[in-house]
């Protein structure tokens, strides 16, 4: 049976992360969801011995601003990959939808326009304890699943120089 735990992986398969530099992107929407998806982000990052003046932390009012906000990254600062941390609950509009859409398509982009790894670390669930569940609750933490995919992308990029 395949794990459904967003925090699970293999310390014995991640790459050494020492002198990694990372810019997170995080959402002040649904903020006590993604304030756990950034301790997770930070705390996995900081396990795999980032240091913590490698990680640089920049908050947008919404998911929908996420794309944006990790472009500017991208032309301001040196980093080797960003982390984009969101969390987009269904509601009764059509907004979800929109945000969905948007952020996923601009993530997308992004990671071609700059050959570089933009991180999807959006939740998109149908309610606020489906969200939970995937914050640190009992599905883990989507934050630490995020930092991870980070390392290993970075790492690939190194190998392939
Ligand atoms: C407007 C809106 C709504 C309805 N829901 C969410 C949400 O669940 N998660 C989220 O990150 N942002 C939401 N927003 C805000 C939009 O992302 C965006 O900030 C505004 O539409 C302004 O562009």
């Amino acid at each position: 049976m395949t794990t459904k735990n967003l925090s699970a992986h293999n310390p014995a398969e991640i790459p050494h992360a020492l002198g990694m530099k990372f810019g997170i992107v995080v959402s002040e929407w649904n903020q006590d969801i993604t304030r756990s998806l950034l301790e997770g982000a930070v705390k996995t990052l900081l396990r795999y011995d980032v240091n913590e003046e490698d990680i640089d932390i920049r908050w947008v009012p919404g998911s929908f601003e996420i794309p944006l906000g990790a472009q500017y990254f991208a032309e301001e600062k040196k980093v080797d990959a960003i982390l984009c941390l969101g969390c987009v609950i269904q509601g009764e509009t059509r907004h979800f939808d929109y945000i969905c859409d948007g952020v996923t398509r601009g993530i997308t982009d992004l990671n071609l326009k700059f050959s570089k790894p933009f991180i999807f670390g959006i939740l998109t669930t149908n309610t606020y304890q489906q969200a939970l569940d995937r914050a640190g609750g009992k599905h883990g933490n989507k934050g630490d699943e995020t930092a991870i995919t980070a390392i290993k992308m970075v790492a690939l990029r190194g190998r392939m120089k």
